[in-house]
């Protein structure tokens, strides 16, 4: 029987602000490397491309842009680093990402425009194996120093986007690809929850990379059918 080969998990942490994502990404990347992993992590946005510096400039408040025009542009970013994520991954790397589709999809939606608007530039990027959602409470994201000056960093703003990683992860199922992780808890608690998710994917698996959206339109479109 021929050997079938393993490629690198890709595993998205989600949140919102204050949720402690980027301690949790940057330790967990620390902890997969000492396991001997070879493991990147990415931040989306990446403010380091052409495309990243507009984003950049529009979370400052420094320029103005419509909200489809900015919405596109998170997209972009993402489709930016698409195959070298997928060449990684191929390559056996375990590619970890602090924010991914489901950011773009929730603040944009909190922003008001139409739901399936919003998932469709995404459609077809590589999809997750694995989203760990940071569930923070606005009474702990208060607790935790308030809000920075950036543009969506307001508590009304906030709990709208909380609503909409809601729907997402009802649409995602349960098939334990989406998991939430109460990020009110200590530090260390939160990351032993996070690890404790990623550790079976660490040495890699044996499936195919999927894309945004499939199995989430599959599942719809067959209860659309039936009920
Ligand atoms: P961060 O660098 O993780 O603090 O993210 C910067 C801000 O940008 C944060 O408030 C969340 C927001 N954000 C991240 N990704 C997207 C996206 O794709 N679309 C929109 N509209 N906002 C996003």
């Amino acid at each position: 029987m021929p050997e079938v080969q393993k490629r690198g998990a890709f595993i998205v942490v989600e949140g919102l602000d204050r949720s402690g994502k980027s301690t949790q990404s940057t330790q967990l990347l620390e902890k997969l490397r000492s396991a001997g992993i070879d493991a990147k992590l990415l931040n989306f946005p990446d403010r380091t491309t052409t495309i990243g510096k507009m984003i950049d400039s529009y979370l400052r408040s420094e320029s103005e842009l419509d909200d489809r025009a900015i919405h596109l542009l998170f997209s972009a970013n993402r489709w930016e680093a698409a195959s070298s994520i997928e060449s990684s991954l191929r390559a056996g790397t375990l590619i970890l990402c602090d924010r991914y589709a489901f950011s773009g999809l929730a603040f944009s939606a909190a922003k008001g425009l139409p739901y399936t608007w919003c998932r469709a530039p995404d459609v077809g990027l590589p999809a997750p194996d694995l989203t760990l959602l940071l569930d923070v409470s606005p009474e702990q994201q208060a607790k935790r120093g308030g809000f920075g000056a950036e543009r969506y960093e307001k508590a009304e703003m906030q709990e709208r986007v909380r609503a909409v990683f809601e729907r997402v992860g009802d649409e995602m199922g349960a098939g334990g690809r989406w998991v939430v992780v109460d990020a009110d808890a200590e530090q260390d608690a939160v990351a032993y929850e996070l690890w404790r998710h990623v550790e079976p994917l660490a040495q890699g698996t044996e499936e195919p990379i999927r894309r945004l959206w499939d199995e989430e339109e599959e599942r719809r479109r067959v209860s659309e059918l039936y009920l």
